[in-house]
């Protein structure tokens, strides 16, 4: 409708209106509307924008001549990112210039943008003379990259060359920010152990969504996966299995330092959680004397929760745990350190409570916010802290509303909607079940300002999207959980209320799938959507 008319309106509400009239027309029919993938590349942009408007029939074509031009130091790196992106497909030489350029270009600039935009909002510019990104941060022009590149042509995400193709991008103007400052994806390497290649991968797949946390679940009774300085045994013997008895696997300190930048290159920032204290096997597995009776546990390789704690009452135990907490605050730039805290069954809740508040304040004496699963709020973390509400019912205890009417930040990740190691539906493979299965709808038909009872609005911090381990046996298992519902999660993070529709979603999800299929990212074609063929 707005197409045709080429209407200025923001695509985004428009293109709810028109899934709206589209669905209501086939709600006799009894085959599910398949929305095709959007005509207009501005309504494909994913997490919808604040405000996308085309202007009909101009556009700009990336062409052999043009110039990425970096108008700010600060701006250089997302150039020679965007540069990096482009080259391959294109095969231009797209140098990233410092100075104005006479000839065509792709400027990105730090003046300009409307103050609405904040840290991490951007305002894209495509006029028939050139682009001009601008936001007031790198942060914020990294994240309008990451809309330019969906509205050129699919195949730009090739890494060789394509032959004949128009890099045009449409003309229009994009003003965008989050709904939420915290926009999470976990990764449980613990259960089956990622790669430094695979974890800077599945950043590089999360980034495409504007996710600006990464929270690594570091440990767990089936692995211990970071070295620690004093504890050589820890990945010695805790790291040496992993779900299923394959090898497992850790990284160095200087590898998770690698990762640590790679992922800030990408304008995320890397949450270590060290789970305690329970999810300790593989721990107590290497050193005997965190348990109470003294002896070293048998590895484990199963998928059971919930039996090994820490003596938590020991000197031991806290010497180790204090060393631990400083290594990895030292190894980290951000502001948190999660402590887990999840599931500690075989640990009392007076022991818990106490612990807990211990390690809390750990974390807070090294100068960090402590972060931890909703459990945490049995103990006193102190302020500020972040509790991360995994549960499948929208009636948290009373410890957890108090602790967010107190303060404590709220990260939303319900399993039955957020939970992306959930299976799709009861015949898909890999994944759990326990709080699924989580169809693609599921994963996007909740509100996070309400979804808790009890919980203000003002609470939430925002949304993360996890993936647990236990049935992934390798990059392709995850790609598979993680797409097309992680993109789900994101959009709830960062997209305002008003773009909320279900049906647009999927027609931009449809409009993604070129763009995987030319990255090689696996995904599982779930129904309700008209997936492009190829
Ligand atoms: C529950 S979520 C767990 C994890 C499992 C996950 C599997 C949470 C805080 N604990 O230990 O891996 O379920 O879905």
């Amino acid at each position: 409708m707005n197409r045709k008319q080429g209407s200025r309106v923001a695509v985004a509400a428009a293109f709810g209106l028109l899934a709206g009239s589209l669905l209501a027309g086939c709600s006799s029919s009894a085959a599910p509307a398949r929305p095709a993938a959007p005509a207009d590349a501005y309504a494909g942009i994913l997490p919808a924008p604040v405000s996308a408007v085309r202007t009909p029939g101009k556009q700009f074509a990336i062409g052999s001549g043009t110039a990425l031009y970096a108008a700010s130091p600060a701006a250089e790196p997302v150039a020679a990112y965007l540069a990096g992106l482009l080259r391959p497909a294109t095969g231009y030489t797209l140098p990233v210039v410092s100075a104005a350029p006479s000839g065509p270009a792709i400027e990105l600039t730090l003046s300009g943008a409307p103050a609405v935009v904040g840290d991490e909002g951007y305002r894209l510019s495509v006029e028939p003379s050139g682009i001009v990104l601008s936001a007031q941060t790198a942060a914020g022009l990294f994240e309008g990259v990451q809309s330019l590149r969906q509205l050129l042509p699919g195949s730009i995400e090739s890494r060789k060359a394509v032959q004949g193709a128009s890099w045009a991008v449409p003309a229009g103007t994009v003003t965008d920010y989050p709904r939420y400052a915290y926009r999470g994806a976990s990764l449980d390497v613990a259960r089956h152990f990622f790669d430094v290649a695979e974890v800077e991968h599945y950043i590089d797949d999360v980034a495409r969504y504007k996710i600006d946390y990464l929270h690594l679940h570091l440990t767990d009774d089936q692995g211990w996966r970071i070295a620690i300085d004093g504890y050589p045994a820890l990945t010695g013997i805790g790291a040496s299995t992993e779900v299923g008895g394959g090898t497992g696997g850790y990284y160095t300190q200087a590898q998770y330092k690698e990762i640590v930048a790679y992922a800030a290159s990408r304008y995320i920032t890397v949450i270590p959680e060290i789970d305690m204290p329970g999810h300790v096997n593989a721990a107590e597995s290497a050193y005997g004397d965190l348990t109470c009776d003294g002896r070293a546990t048998t590895p484990y390789t199963g998928i059971d929760t919930g039996f090994s704690t820490l003596c938590t009452g020991s000197q031991t135990v806290k010497t180790f745990v204090s060393t631990v907490l400083k290594q990895m605050v030292a190894l980290t730039p951000g502001s948190y350190i999660d402590i887990g805290g999840d599931e500690a069954r075989a640990t009392s809740a007076t022991d818990y409570a106490g612990f807990m508040t211990w390690a809390a304040a750990q974390v807070r004496a090294d100068g960090k916010t402590p972060m931890g699963w909703d459990a945490i709020t049995n103990a006193q973390t102190g302020s500020p802290a972040v509790a991360e509400y995994w549960g499948t019912s929208d009636s948290p205890t009373s410890a957890f509303k108090a602790a967010a009417a107190s303060g404590t930040k709220v990260v939303l990740a319900p399993a039955n909607h957020a939970y992306l190691d959930q299976k799709y539906d009861k015949d898909t493979v890999p994944g759990l079940d326990w709080a699924g299965p989580v169809p693609l709808a599921q994963s996007y038909e909740w509100d996070p300002a309400t979804y808790l009872a009890g919980v203000p609005a003002s609470a939430v911090y925002g949304v993360e999207a996890a993936m647990w381990g236990e049935t992934l046996t390798s990059f392709a298992d995850l790609e598979y959980l993680a797409f097309p519902r992680l993109p789900a999660v994101a959009e709830l993070g960062w997209s305002p209320p008003a773009a909320h529709d279900l049906g647009a979603f999927e027609k931009r999800l449809a409009a993604q799938a070129p763009h995987w299929v030319a990255a090689g990212i696996g995904f599982y074609r779930t129904p309700g959507v008209d997936w492009p063929r190829g």
